[in-house]
C-alpha cells in the first residue's frame, strides 16, 4: 500500500479538505467515484484550520458563508453572530464533515509532495511526505488560493529571543499575550482583524505598517432569530440569486454611477453603507472599480472616516491610504480597528519612512530604533493562489512541469484545467472569480462542473480530458482584457502576486463576475465542452 510497492489505486484523489474537499467528496460519492482526500492539517476546514488569530472572522456574513447544496444543512446549523468568527466557522465544517460522514474517506497529516502524469496508464502517480504513494485517475487540487504563509525576508528572523507566530499558522491553544510587548508586522486583513483584540490583552503594542489599508466596519453583532429565519424561510431563492451577483454575495447593488449623483446624495449612500456596515460598502454604486474619479469620492469618504476616528492628526495622517483605488487591494473589515490606534499603549510605526532593517534577539529594529517585543506576530500573507499548487511538484503529459508552464503567471481555462495536464482539476484557481468572490459560493459551481463533466464521462465511456492550448490562451487573454477595464491592475497587490519578490505580476482572478462567469460555464457544458478534449479508452468505472 506504501513505500516503493504498488501503489494504491484510487479513481478520485482530492488534495484539501476545507469547504472544497468537502464537498468534493460528498459529490463524488453520490456519482459512484471512489474518493479520497489528503489534508495536511489533522482536522478539516482548510482556511478556517489555519487561521486561528485572535479576531479571525469572515466578512461575508454567516447566512451566506455556508454551504447551499443541502437544504438540510442550511436549516439546521444556527450561526450565533452576523460574521461568523474562526472557531464557529471551523465548528460548521466538523459538522458538515460528520454530517456528511466525509472523515472515513480522508487522510490527515498527509501532503501531496509530487504528481507525475503517467502517459500510458493515464493516471497520476501521487506521493506523499507520509511515504504513500497513490495512483488516480482524477486529481482535484482543493489545496485553497491563501494557504502558503509567508514570511518576509527580515534578517535576524531566526536569532529573535521571543517567540514567533505568524496569523495563517496560529497554534492550536491560542496565545495569552497578557503583560507583553507584542509587534504586529503587516496591515492587512488579518492584521487589521486582530490588532483590536491583541490591544486589549498587551501591556504594549507595537504595529509595523507599509501600506495602510481602507476597512469598513463590520457592524458585527449577535444573529438575531428573526433575521436567521428572513433567510431559512427564503433559502432556496436567495442562494440562487447570490450564485447570479457579481460576487456570489446577495446585497443591493446601486446600479447608479456615484458621478451621476449630486454630492449630498452620494455622501448619503455612503453614510448609510458605512453605518450598516462590511463589504457592502464597495457596492454603493456601479463604477467604484471602473472609475477612477468615481472611486476617488468613495475613497475620500473613508480617509475623511478615519480622520474623524483617531484622535492624534499625526497617527491619523500615516494611517490614510494613498497609494491605491478602494477596493483595488481587498478591502478590509474591522471592529475598532481605527479607534485601537487611540489606546495609549498602541503605537503605529510608518515603516515607508522608518524601513524595518533587521530582527534583534530584543525586538524590530525600524529606522535606527530598535522596538522591544516578547512576541512578533507576522501578519505578511500568503504566496497567493499559486504558492500551495507549485509546492507539490506536478508533471503533466511529456513531463511538463507545472513550474515551467507557469513561470510567468499562472495560465488556465475557466481557472478549472491547465492545457498539458489532463484530468487535473484545480478548484477556484487562478483565472476564475475565487478570491474576488464569497468562496462558498464559487466552490460548489466549481465541484458542481467538474463533478458533472465527470458524469458527462462517465456516460460516454471518456476517461480523460483536458483542454487545449488554444482555449487557454483565450481565456487568459480574457482574463487579463476584463481586468485591464478595472481599477485592480493599479494595485500592488497579492492579487497581481506584487507581495512576492520575483513573482510574475498579472492579475490572477476573473473579474468578470460570479454570475457571468457560472452562465460561461454552463454553456460550455451545455455545448459539449468546446475547448477541451476527451479521449474514449477505458470507460470511468464507479469503482476500481
Ligand atoms: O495578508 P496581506 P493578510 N515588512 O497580504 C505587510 C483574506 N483574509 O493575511 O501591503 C512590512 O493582505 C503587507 O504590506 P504591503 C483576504 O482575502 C480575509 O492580511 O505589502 N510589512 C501587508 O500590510 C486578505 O486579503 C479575512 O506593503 C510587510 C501585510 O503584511 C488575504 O486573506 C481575514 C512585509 C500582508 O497583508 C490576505 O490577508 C483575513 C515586510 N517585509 C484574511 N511583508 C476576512 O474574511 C508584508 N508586509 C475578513
Amino acid at each position: 500500500m506504501s513505500g516503493n510497492g504498488t501503489p494504491e489505486r484510487i479513481e478520485a484523489l482530492v488534495i484539501g479538505a476545507g469547504f472544497a474537499g468537502l464537498y468534493l467528496l460528498h459529490r463524488l460519492r453520490g456519482l459512484g467515484i471512489a474518493a479520497i482526500a489528503l489534508e495536511a492539517g489533522d482536522g478539516v476546514g482548510g482556511t478556517w484550520y489555519w487561521n486561528r488569530y485572535p479576531g479571525a472572522r469572515c466578512d461575508v456574513e454567516s447566512m451566506q458563508y455556508s454551504f447551499g447544496f443541502s437544504e438540510e444543512l442550511q436549516q439546521e446549523w444556527n450561526w450565533s453572530e452576523r460574521f461568523a468568527g474562526q472557531p464557529e466557522i471551523l465548528a460548521y465544517a466538523n459538522h458538515v464533515a460528520d454530517r456528511l460522514d466525509l472523515r472515513r474517506d480522508i487522510s490527515f497529516k498527509t501532503r501531496a509532495t509530487s504528481a507525475v502524469w503517467d502517459e500510458a496508464a493515464a493516471r497520476w502517480l501521487v506521493e506523499t511526505d507520509t511515504g504513500r504513494r497513490i495512483s488516480a485517475r482524477q486529481l482535484i487540487l482543493a489545496t485553497g488560493c491563501l494557504s502558503s504563509a509567508r514570511l518576509p525576508d527580515i534578517p535576524g528572523i531566526e536569532g529573535f529571543g521571543g517567540a514567533i507566530y505568524h496569523t495563517g499558522q496560529w497554534p492550536h491553544g491560542g496565545v495569552d499575550f497578557t503583560g507583553q510587548r507584542v509587534a504586529v508586522i503587516g496591515t492587512g486583513s488579518s492584521a487589521i482583524q486582530a490588532i483590536p483584540v491583541i490591544a486589549k490583552q498587551a501591556a504594549q503594542l507595537t504595529v509595523f505598517q507599509r501600506t495602510p489599508n481602507f476597512s469598513i466596519p463590520s457592524r458585527n453583532g449577535p444573529m438575531t432569530e428573526d433575521y436567521a429565519q428572513t433567510w431559512k424561510r427564503d433559502y432556496p431563492a436567495r442562494r440562487a440569486a447570490a450564485r447570479q451577483m457579481r460576487t456570489g454575495i446577495l446585497y443591493h447593488l446601486n446600479p447608479v454611477s456615484a458621478l451621476a449623483v449630486p454630492e449630498a446624495e452620494r455622501r448619503a449612500e455612503y453614510e448609510a453603507r458605512w453605518a450598516a456596515g462590511g463589504t457592502a460598502f464597495m457596492a454603493a454604486f456601479s463604477d467604484l472599480l471602473t472609475n477612477r474619479e468615481a472611486n476617488d469620492t468613495a475613497a475620500d469618504f473613508v480617509r475623511e472616516k478615519i480622520r474623524g476616528l483617531v484622535h492624534d492628526p499625526e497617527v491619523a495622517e500615516i494611517l490614510l491610504p494613498r497609494n491605491h483605488p478602494i477596493g483595488a487591494k481587498r478591502i478590509c473589515v474591522d471592529t475598532a480597528y481605527y479607534e485601537t490606534f487611540n489606546l495609549p499603549h498602541v503605537t503605529l510605526v510608518d515603516v515607508r519612512r522608518n524601513p524595518i532593517s533587521r530582527i534583534t534577539p530584543e525586538g524590530v529594529e525600524a529606522g535606527g530604533a530598535t522596538h522591544a517585543a516578547d512576541s512578533i506576530v507576522f501578519a505578511t500573507g500568503f504566496d497567493a493562489m499559486t504558492g500551495t499548487i507549485l509546492a507539490i511538484d506536478i508533471r503533466g503529459r511529456g513531463g511538463l512541469s507545472m513550474r515551467e508552464a507557469w513561470a510567468e503567471g499562472p495560465r488556465t481555462h475557466l481557472g478549472l484545467m491547465v492545457a498539458g495536464f489532463p484530468n487535473l482539476f484545480l478548484i477556484t484557481g487562478p483565472g476564475s472569480p475565487s478570491v474576488l468572490s464569497n468562496m462558498i459560493v464559487s466552490i460548489e459551481q466549481h465541484v458542481d462542473w467538474v463533478c458533472d463533466s465527470l458524469a458527462h464521462r462517465q456516460r460516454h465511456g471518456f476517461s480523460v480530458m483536458e483542454t487545449t492550448p488554444k482555449a487557454q490562451d483565450d481565456w487568459v487573454a480574457h482574463v487579463n482584457e476584463v481586468a485591464q477595464r478595472t481599477l485592480y491592475p493599479q494595485a500592488n497587490s497579492w492579487y497581481m502576486g506584487a507581495n512576492i519578490p520575483g513573482k510574475p505580476q498579472l492579475f490572477m482572478p476573473y473579474v468578470g463576475g460570479v454570475g457571468t462567469y457560472r452562465q460561461l460555464c454552463d454553456e460550455i457544458a451545455a455545448g459539449g465542452y468546446p475547448g477541451f478534449v476527451f479521449t474514449a479508452g477505458e470507460q470511468v468505472r464507479a469503482a476500481e
